[in-house]
């Protein structure tokens, strides 16, 4: 049953559905924050808000005194129009679109109201006349929910469950029972430490850091975890750390003291070997490091956390014990090789992230068995599917070295059913069927290649994320997961609507490996805070995975917490090999420059470029990207040719899109004939070139840094960007950058400092901020080397994959640790997911059809 808001008798003192949407709306603050908030900074967070609410009733009752028919009218007029569009769902977009569908000036009484504010916040409304309920977002990761009857002008409080169950009825012939499978982590939440404010999000290890050693620090019980988790160290039966001579936290304490006695009299260089016997004795083994100088910083790291436990000693220690010498990356589906695979499904990006990402991990990994003085080999191995109809690439090899490496390996493992293995290659929709023995497969053929268990698992994407649960579970292993692209916010509606697209993509069973895999993993990467809880008017990825209904399902009141402290953003780099800064002069490649200035200024006219640019001296403004409608470059070229005073400036130079051939796509097509129609109407000729797409990489990194000696930009125009590779890559080189606001490049530039954010969809204004730079360069050269040092300033406290790498070990080590602290308490809810898993997922993954074979 709904339950009226308490705070409703006041109703009838103001009855205008203005102010009893704005009491709820407080009281429901009040509720809310109450029940979250514990800390003293909080409360005064709280209390200012509780404030700000409160003068705006204040001025609201003020302001209504006059006019409250009038606004009882707009605002009636305003749902009734919503709800005149019958049974349906609204987007965020669409509400807003409706806002401003009504008279300017009703809107304008409204603009400044609670009912405004509400109406901002709301990522969703559900019609169903009389009815309109809305889903509410105060902030990101925190959601309400309420619906009004239009006719009556009541409002109610609805809980998440009460709200899905009223979206389900938009479906036809949903069973509205009262016994749906409602999914619920919520209960098992009490052990589970979680931060509360939004911006907290992402930052989960540092909040487990804080957490875990305000615990250490309180009682010293928790001490005894500290200790035994330094004992289970071990490698090929050899143990590292801590032997069984130390049986408690005072011998260990003596022990430590003794050994720094003795380490600060040594030279700083002396190996360990030297004094290895002597360590052993009193029961220190392997692992502190490879000379006296470092094995003592790891002691006193040790001895200091023993005594006044803190967050940043703890990480800088747990990342230092040797725990990793074994990874293995999950990633089953598509054509996952290094050569002749581009063009084929799911070979464009992930491809090479999870190739740069190895060879990074890989110099990380054997740099700090170096500084642990172990002598150990690591081992990588990228676990995909063996593809036995090959179409000519290397998928259907057993094991192929990872270029630039030396101890990573892709180990292809096939698909197999009862009937035997399967030979054709299956879309990433319908690998569900297969999983289940491909774990059991994947489980065989690595501990054959590994001789033993790896230390961490990666999985990427839904397919990889289960499989890599599963093993992870199996071998109570640390699980890593990764998926840039989560298909639920992709398709809008695929959640309620799931039974539409149930044949052609079988999202219930991804949905339910997603959910599974999000809960199960100890930690979750992602590249950006977008990806995990949205900005203010967007969704985040995870987010989407809160609250939703498959109706006939089941039903998700309390799903994924983007408040759990595992979400960690560690975003990737550049590939350094390719992408340099321009000053290094001596690693520049000077023998490309020829062709490049082929390619930029030749006057010749042909498949490969259009238009010709008549003043050389002008600097460029550079844009590279795929010809599609997201991308927006022909929205740059039309700020650039309306824009008398950056045409003056500056050239433009755009790579995209390929005439190279006959598109097949039809959005490249219509972004071609735009183009063509802008060079007409602008008379671009002689200020602008236009150069098909180039795949030659490292001429790519040489073409930033040729661009960088013409003093030009970068541009990034796109109307949406997940994150913004090539953002990174032009600021990796020192070009000054210019990128969207909408997604990544938000949060990679820092407006003004290392580049400038600019709004695709006022063009006019993003031209203006490119004229105001290159008007302030012409008169002060220095403006220019200021934004492009600032640009390589941000990439290096933050994007590289030397950053990158060095983030995932020490985030393998405080939460290995944080997994061996909190096992017990976990028992229960991981039994809830293996319930789920067995009475859920797995007849779904049952259901999706083989593939047939010919
Ligand atoms: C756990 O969930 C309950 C509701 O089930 C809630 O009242 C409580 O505040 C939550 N605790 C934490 C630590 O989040
Ligand atoms: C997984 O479930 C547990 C309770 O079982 C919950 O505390 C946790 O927040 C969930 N994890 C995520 C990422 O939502
Ligand atoms: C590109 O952006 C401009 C606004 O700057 C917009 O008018 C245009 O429609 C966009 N192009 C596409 C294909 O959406
Ligand atoms: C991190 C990563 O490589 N993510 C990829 C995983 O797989 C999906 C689907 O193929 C890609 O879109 C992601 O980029």
């Amino acid at each position: 049953m709904f339950f009226f808001f308490p705070s409703l008798s006041s109703f009838h003192v103001y009855p205008s559905p203005f102010i009893s949407l704005s009491i709820i709306f407080i009281t429901h603050l009040v509720t809310l924050f109450c029940s979250v908030f514990f800390f003293f900074h909080f409360w005064v967070q709280f209390e200012e808000m509780a404030e700000r609410a409160l003068t705006r009733v204040h001025s609201l009752r003020e302001r209504l005194d006059s006019t409250l028919t009038a606004h009882r009218n707009e605002i009636l007029a305003l749902l009734s129009r919503i709800e005149g569009k019958g049974k349906g769902i609204l987007l965020h977009h669409q509400i807003i679109l409706e806002f401003e569908a009504i008279p300017e000036e009703n809107r304008k009484k409204l603009a400044d109201g609670a009912f405004f504010e509400i109406l901002k916040a709301s990522q969703e409304a559900i019609v169903l006349p009389p009815w309109v309920a809305l889903a509410v977002r105060p902030r990101p990761g925190v959601w309400e929910y309420i619906r009004v009857n239009v006719h009556a002008l009541v409002v109610e409080e609805l809980t998440v469950a009460e709200y899905l169950r009223f979206k389900e009825e938009l479906v036809d012939g949903s069973s509205n029972a009262n016994f749906v499978l409602e999914l619920d982590f919520e209960p098992f939440n009490a052990s589970f430490p979680r931060p509360t404010l939004s911006k907290s999000i992402g930052k989960g290890v540092e909040f487990l850091n804080r957490h875990l050693s305000a615990k250490l620090f309180h009682d010293k019980e928790s001490m005894h975890p500290l200790l035994e988790f330094l004992k289970v160290h071990c490698h090929k039966g050899k143990n590292m750390m801590l032997n069984d001579r130390i049986q408690n936290l005072n011998s260990l304490q003596h022990v430590l003291r003794k050994a720094e006695e003795y380490l600060v009299a040594l030279p700083a260089e002396t190996p360990y070997a030297e004094f290895e016997h002597k360590f052993q004795e009193i029961g220190l083994e392997r692992g502190w490091g490879d000379t006296a100088e470092r094995v003592l910083e790891m002691i006193q790291l040790l001895l200091d956390l023993l005594e006044a436990p803190d967050p940043c000693t703890l990480e800088k220690f747990l990342g230092r014990i040797p725990m990793v010498f074994n990874v293995v990356i999950l990633t089953p589906h598509g054509y996952f090789a290094q050569d002749n695979v581009l063009g084929y499904p799911d070979t464009g990006g992930q491809v090479v992230y999870i190739l740069d990402q190895v060879r990074a991990l890989e110099n990380e990994m054997l740099n700090r068995i170096k500084q642990q003085g172990l002598n150990i080999t690591p081992r990588i191995l990228i676990i995909t599917r063996l593809l036995p109809d090959a179409v000519g690439t290397t998928c259907g090899q057993r094991l192929e070295k990872v270029y630039g490496t030396e101890y990573s390996d892709i180990l292809r493992i096939p698909f197999r059913t009862e009937k035997g293995i399967v030979r054709r290659w299956i879309s990433r929709f319908e690998v569900w069927p297969y999983l289940e023995t491909y774990t059991e497969d994947v489980a065989h053929e690595i501990s054959k290649e590994l001789q033993g268990k790896p230390d961490l698992i990666i999985g990427n994407y839904s397919d990889g994320n289960i499989v890599a649960s599963l093993l992870a579970h199996k071998l109570g292993v640390t699980q890593c997961t990764i998926a840039h692209a989560l298909e639920k916010t992709k398709y809008p509606d695929s959640d309620i609507y799931w039974k539409k697209l149930e044949d052609k993509y079988h999202f219930s069973c991804q949905f339910t490996a997603d959910l599974f895999a999000m809960n199960h993993t100890d930690f979750i990467i992602t590249s950006t805070f977008q990806e995990i809880a949205g900005s203010k008017d967007t969704v985040g990825q995870y987010e989407s995975h809160t609250a939703f209904t498959l109706p006939g399902l089941y039903r998700v009141v309390h799903g994924i917490d983007v408040f759990d402290p595992k979400f960690n953003i560690v975003s990737p780099g550049a590939d350094m090999s390719i992408y340099y800064p321009y000053t290094v002069e001596k690693k520049r490649l000077k023998h490309f420059h020829s062709e490049i200035e082929e390619l930029l200024y030749s006057k010749v006219e042909n498949e490969e470029h259009w238009c010709v640019l008549n003043d050389r001296n002008k600097p460029i403004l550079f844009t590279m990207a795929r010809l599609d409608r997201v991308k927006n470059l022909t929205g740059l070229v039309e700020w650039y040719g309306k824009n008398a005073k950056l045409r003056e400036l500056v050239n433009l130079v755009v790579v995209g899109g390929d005439r190279r051939k006959e598109s097949k796509d039809l959005e490249e097509k219509a972004e071609m004939k735009k183009m063509f129609e802008l060079i007409e109407k602008y008379k671009l000729n002689g200020q602008f070139r236009w150069i098909s797409s180039q795949m030659n990489r490292v001429r790519n990194g040489e073409l930033y840094r040729y661009i960088c000696d013409t003093k030009g930009a970068f541009v990034q125009p796109a109307l949406y960007e997940a994150f913004g590779l090539t953002v990174v890559e032009a600021m990796t080189c020192g070009l000054p950058t210019f990128a969207t606001c909408n997604g990544g490049p938000a949060e990679i530039i820092v407006h003004g400092k290392s580049g400038f954010n600019i709004d695709p969809y006022h063009g006019d204004q993003a031209a203006e901020i490119l004229v105001d730079f290159f008007e302030k360069c012409k008169t002060d050269p220095s403006y220019w080397t200021k934004i492009s040092e600032g640009g390589l300033k941000r990439i290096e406290e933050k994007y590289t994959w030397k950053i990158y790498s060095e983030r995932l070990l020490t985030l393998t080590g405080v939460y290995g640790f944080w997994k061996h602290v909190s096992n017990l308490d976990r028992l229960e809810s991981r039994r809830y997911l293996e319930m789920f898993y067995a009475l859920k997922y797995r007849k779904l993954a049952e259901s999706v059809p083989l593939a047939v074979e010919e």
